[in-house]
């Protein structure tokens, strides 16, 4: 049975994802790593093991990964793009600086190592519609310039080393359970809350901006599925790209008002978010995912937004 390491345990992605592994590995297998000030508290914190992993602190990493015989680790350490526009130097820390502490430790312990990249490692000039999955990659901020990095150093890692890298390029995840923060795409998680709520709700993308979007379980899925896949038929390691539905503001708005036909968005367009968001693809092209380790989404935007609207009105309105 594989042991594994979630770090950033207790971020967006990492809550769902350590629940989810560890209905799959067991409990016990799956250590639940964080920081401190941000700790696992409740199901996350009383379901399985937990441990100091801060990637910044390389000898802390190593104690987590000797001490629960870490065979598998998923990192999740890192700035989200409008975030790190305002911290460049901690994104470059948390996500090279980290990533490097991880990637000898994998090479020293045998680990497996999954990093997501995302659609923000492209730029202006990569073909927006249908992003191949080889193409150019030169962004201009340095979420994208550190993502493109974290491609090549676990490329590097993998062929150099023979560190079993992986990873997919995600798109703006859309969560019912932990809100994002500091993201471009966060915009698409927020929308929710404010229907639910019967409150106005003010976008800060303009229409008309494409972006690739996934709801959680099929990001949670793709991450799995990729770290099962049999090595001999990957072609590319780092990183996927995956894709399950795109839109612009508009059109989750006008889904959303098929359910809450009183619900209203207006338009206070934020500069950085939408420079961010208009250099990034409308629309990947996944056949690559598809192929080499059978990626398949099972969510478009009718059927998330059913079901974001049911568990978020459960969640809100019992309060
Ligand atoms: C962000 O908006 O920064 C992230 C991403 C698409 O990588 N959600």
């Amino acid at each position: 049975m594989k042991k594994i390491l979630v770090i950033g345990s207790t971020g967006q992605i990492g809550s769902e994802l350590t629940m989810e592994l560890r209905k799959r590995y067991g409990n016990d297998n799956v250590v639940a790593g964080y920081i401190p000030g941000a700790e696992p508290k409740g199901e996350l914190k009383e379901s399985g093991p937990s441990a100091l992993a801060d990637v910044t602190r390389p000898d802390e990493l190593s104690e987590a990964i000797k001490r629960h015989g870490i065979d598998s680790i998923y990192n999740l350490a890192a700035l989200l793009s409008v975030v790190a526009e305002k911290k460049p130097l901690l994104a470059w820390k948390i996500g090279i600086d980290g990533l490097l502490n991880i990637l000898e430790l994998a090479r020293d312990h045998g680990c497996s190592v999954f990093t997501p990249s995302s659609i923000g490692s492209f730029g202006l000039n990569t073909p927006h519609w249908m992003t191949p999955q080889d193409t150019i990659q030169r962004p201009k901020t340095i979420y994208g310039v550190s993502k493109v990095t974290t491609e090549l150093l676990s490329d590097y890692y993998h062929t150099k080393y023979g560190v079993d890298t992986r990873s997919v390029r995600f798109p703006g995840i859309i969560s019912n359970v932990t809100p994002p923060g500091g993201g471009t795409t966060d915009y698409a998680v927020d929308i929710y809350y404010y229907a639910v709520r019967g409150e106005k709700f003010v976008c800060p993308i303009k229409q008309g901006t494409l972006m690739d979007m996934m709801y959680m379980p099929d990001a949670l899925n793709a991450a799995i599925t990729l770290m099962e896949a049999d090595p001999s038929r990957l072609v590319h390691r780092n990183g996927f790209n995956i894709a399950s539905m795109s839109f612009d503001p508009e059109e989750i708005y006008k889904e959303i008002k098929k359910h809450r036909p009183a619900f209203e968005m207006v338009y206070d367009v934020d500069p950085l978010k939408q420079s961010i968001a208009e250099s990034w693809p409308d629309k990947m092209d996944d056949s690559c995912a598809r192929e080499e380790w059978g990626w398949r989404p099972t969510y478009d935007l009718a059927t998330m937004t059913v079901d974001m609207l049911d568990k978020l009105s459960a969640r809100l309105l019992k309060k």
